[in-house]
């Protein structure tokens, strides 16, 4: 008897192991590292991403881009932008969008059946060929790029609201948008719960022009954004709550990061912003919860990003990602269930727009060519007046100076020279293997 509890106990576990999960992916745009209690902040109130944390594994080296579309191609290619072609800041001018041959994280999924949706900001291209619902997602509702870009400035169209492929408002009340996208999730969660699903949410805020809805405007101690911080808080609760309340809860992974450090305000302790490869322009509050798999309470000080998440879905669905082209990601599943793993990869690129303007390596910094983006960011971070990034090459180590404030390049001329070799030697390859961009034909529809 004891014999035979024990064989089903085993079963149930082996059956439980064998399930893949449903994913919900919540990522803020502009966020800054020091935007959230669990990774700081004292001023702003943020009870379910506290208890998101309590119960999940914080990550505190994890890297985007120093800008929107750049970060939205790593995470939905497992590669670096420039491999895939999207520089910096797509624009409604702007005739290029991921390619249609990339395999994206929904079409990943989608190879094992999952129920796909993108809900909130896209900014990989917003004509119809370059949308969510051609690159594997099957609802999208939402905005095509930045909730700025929209009429009345620089001669932009009326910014549209997509339900799937069709425009159903123009110039949508932005302080209604964290509301209703948390509404789509919530119901697509609903009509999903019986089959694996994966849920993007690209919120659209706290990019400006900041926006909070009526139960959030002045409710916080930090302004504007404290509000719509605050309501992005909200959101995160509504799904858990949802989750809880279906029973999905054990068998859902939901990750909570952002594409780039805070547009002109600081990101404490971590040096630089937005539009910046200093820390706080690219190193992201991260924090993944998946109860019985991902050790509650935990943090994970190795180096990860958002590059990695499509070869993680790839490994947690159990799908081989076509060998026909390189990723730069790797699967970071050994973090997730272990906080004392090793490093899955000790070495990270800072890209610049259109190269590799830095290079990490364990602890090691190397700043090769600046601490930019594009000239573009570079300008819009210098109203900021962020910290001059000073000469080239520049070194830091991160492990004794995460505010990157001694450039220690003098004194270490081997580090210098090692991880130097080994930034020019990895974006050579990466000039060499890199894919096309997709190109909206003229006159095409
Ligand atoms: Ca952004």
């Amino acid at each position: 008897m004891r014999h035979l509890l024990l064989l089903s106990l085993f079963l149930c576990g082996f059956a439980h192991a064998a399930t893949t999960p449903n994913i919900v992916l919540i990522f803020i745009d502009d966020m800054g590292y020091a935007d959230i209690g669990p990774f700081g902040n004292k001023e702003v109130r943020t009870p379910h991403l506290d208890k998101f944390a309590t119960e999940g594994m914080k990550f505190t080296s994890f890297y985007a881009t120093p800008v929107c579309s750049m970060s939205r191609a790593c995470l939905m290619t497992g590669c670096y932008n420039t491999r895939v072609s999207i520089p910096g800041v797509l624009f409604p001018r702007d005739t290029i969008g991921l390619h249609s041959d990339e395999v994206t994280l929904a079409e990943i999924v989608k190879q094992k059946g999952y129920a796909t949706c993108a809900i909130g900001k896209w900014h990989l291209g917003h004509y119809p060929e370059f949308m969510p619902t051609r690159q594997g997602f099957d609802h999208y509702f939402g905005l095509p790029y930045s909730n700025d870009m929209q009429a009345g400035r620089k001669e932009m169209p009326p910014l549209p609201l997509y339900d799937d492929e069709k425009v159903i408002e123009t110039q949508p009340d932005q302080s209604q948008l964290t509301r209703r996208y948390t509404e789509q999730a919530v119901k697509f969660i609903r009509e999903h719960k019986e089959a694996p699903f994966f849920i993007y949410l690209p919120h659209t805020m706290i990019h400006g022009p900041l926006a909070a809805s009526e139960a959030f405007i002045g409710k916080s101690k930090m302004g504007l954004i404290g509000d719509a911080i605050e309501e992005i808080d909200w959101s995160v609760g509504q799904i858990m709550t949802t989750l809880q309340e279906l029973k999905l809860d054990d068998n859902t992974l939901v990750i909570f990061t952002s594409d780039n450090g805070p547009a002109g305000r600081a990101a404490p302790p971590l040096r630089g912003n937005k539009g910046t490869n200093f820390e706080g322009g690219v190193r992201e509050p991260c924090i993944m919860r998946w109860p019985g798999k991902i050790p509650a309470g935990t943090i994970c000080n190795q180096i990860a990003g958002n590059i990695d998440i499509l070869p993680t879905f790839a490994k947690l669905v159990g799908i081989e990602p076509a060998k026909d082209r390189i990723l730069d990601g790797r699967d970071i599943t050994p973090l997730m269930f272990n906080a004392n793993a090793g490093p899955v990869r000790d070495t990270h690129l800072y890209i610049g727009g259109n190269n590799a303007a830095a290079i990490r390596q364990g602890d090691w910094k190397l700043f090769l060519k600046g601490d930019a983006a594009d000239k573009k960011a570079k300008k819009a971070a210098g109203k900021t007046k962020p910290p001059k990034g000073g000469p080239v090459p520049s070194l830091y180590n991160l492990a004794t100076d995460p505010g990157e404030t001694q450039d220690v390049a003098a004194a270490n001329p081997e580090i210098v020279a090692r991880l130097k070799q080994e930034l020019l030697s990895r974006e050579a390859e990466i000039q060499v293997n890199k894919r096309p961009a997709g190109k909206h034909a003229e006159g095409a529809k």
